[in-house]
């Protein structure tokens, strides 16, 4: 495999070294994607987001092929809920809010099925999962020391959703100084506008925060 990949994205093409690059894949979890867990409980259609499991199975399946780094990040509170901003817990004012039980256990807690990542793109054993507090995988997490301790300079961010949690991640990593590509199929919203706002405010300005391609283009130059 050729040292440099050229992959067609927005604003121009990314570079992309993939002994250097990572695959980060954000909250893939069942809170967020399927019936009766956080998403649903604020209020939002989770089916909108499956679209993106089959191209993320895909890019994961060659990404891990060529061997290359895959690191997963869930969002969720320790059981005791002592990592739980109040402002937080009450946002959204609803009848259930985070640490309630619910279908899939009690919502957002860490170790309760809800939590775990879909079992479409559940991690080996020897990929790093992130559990995080808040919507940026960089804060409050070990993530930024096991990317430097990997010599990753670049990032592929796929998951959900496109303009919260993607979003921020990609603002995060980009203020650490790294390249960051997201491909636009791997990356979902429950409100289309703000999937492709987000996507828009990544490649603005001559890519102010990042690239935006797809998960095809990527796949194809790994061979
Ligand atoms: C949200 C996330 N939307 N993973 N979390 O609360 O984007």
């Amino acid at each position: 495999m050729s040292a440099v990949l050229s992959i067609p994205a927005e604003p121009y093409a990314f570079d992309l070294v993939p002994a250097k690059c990572a695959l980060l894949i954000i909250d893939m979890q069942r809170d967020f994607i399927e019936p009766g867990g956080f998403g649903e409980m604020l209020g939002n259609d989770v089916s909108q987001l499956r679209r993106t499991i089959e191209p993320n199975r895909l890019l994961l399946a060659a990404w891990r092929m060529k061997g290359l780094s895959v690191i997963h990040t869930r969002e969720g509170h320790r059981p005791d809920l002592a990592d739980l901003p109040p402002a937080k817990k009450i946002r959204g004012r609803s009848a259930t809010c985070i640490g309630d039980p619910g279908p899939m256990g009690r919502i957002l807690v860490r170790g309760e099925e809800g939590h775990d990542i879909i079992p479409e793109l559940y991690p080996l054993a020897t990929e790093p999962v992130i559990d995080k507090p808040g919507k940026g995988a960089f804060w409050a997490t070990d993530l930024h020391a096991i990317l430097q301790n990997r010599g990753i300079t670049q990032l592929i961010v796929t998951g959900v959703t496109t303009e919260v949690c993607v979003n921020t991640t990609v603002r995060e990593a980009n203020d650490r100084g790294y390249d960051c590509l997201v491909p636009a199929d791997c990356v979902g919203s429950y409100f289309p506008e703000f999937h492709e706002m987000g996507l828009k405010m990544i490649k603005a300005q001559g890519g102010i925060f990042g690239w935006v391609g797809d998960s095809k283009s990527i796949i194809a130059a790994l061979g």
